[in-house]
């Protein structure tokens, strides 16, 4: 599914984050930055033991804040890594965190000229949000930025599997007609 906000296009795929072609993919890291399971293992594996060297030597990164790196042996030139928040009962910050996460991620973007991004969908695994509030939430934050810069042209979703991109195509149309 494909929408356009302004001149920029907003894209749902279902797929593997770590194949996009996108200047930039972003990776649903943790504080650290040392890998994991999931998303962030797949990139890691992906881009060679390079990217986990250059991850070290930056030191870490706070729940809801992103850095930047090449992506070495990807297809996308940068990896922007972001750390959503854990979901406990959804009293704690966790939605402006993940906002936050999502937001941090693209004013890097901007900021580095990078004008196609991929998100996967940010702390709907091990680290618990579910996934149609986070779906909801980060399409408001991606559609709200599109609206203010031009300069990304295009935000694509991977979604990991049919049920999850059907719940991002759900929250993409309550969103556009809310
Ligand atoms: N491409 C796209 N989406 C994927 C892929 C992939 N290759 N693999 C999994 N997903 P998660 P989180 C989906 O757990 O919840 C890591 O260990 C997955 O189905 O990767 O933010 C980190 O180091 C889910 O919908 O990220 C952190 O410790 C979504 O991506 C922690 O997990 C996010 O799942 C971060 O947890």
């Amino acid at each position: 599914m494909q929408v356009t906000i302004n001149e920029s296009v907003l894209e749902l795929v279902e797929g593997d984050i770590t194949s996009q072609d996108t200047e930039a993919i972003v990776n649903a890291a943790n504080e650290s930055l040392l890998g994991g399971g999931g998303v962030d293992g797949a990139i890691h594996r992906a881009a060679g033991p390079e990217l986990l060297a250059l991850c070290r030597a930056i030191g870490g990164c706070p729940t809801g804040e992103a850095c930047i790196t090449q992506g070495y042996r990807l297809k996308a030139k940068h990896v922007i890594h972001t750390v959503g928040p854990v979901y406990r009962d959804g009293r704690h910050g966790e939605a402006v965190l993940l906002a936050s996460a999502y937001r941090s991620s693209l004013d890097l973007a901007s900021v580095h000229g990078v004008r196609s991004v991929a998100f996967p969908s940010i702390s709907t695994g091990a680290y618990g949000y579910p996934i149609d509030q986070a779906a909801r939430l980060a399409l408001r934050v991606v559609i709200d930025y599109l609206g203010e810069h031009p300069e990304i042209e295009l935000v694509r979703f991977v979604l990991f599997g049919q049920p999850a991109y059907n719940t991002y195509e759900r929250a993409l149309v309550e969103v556009l007609t809310a």
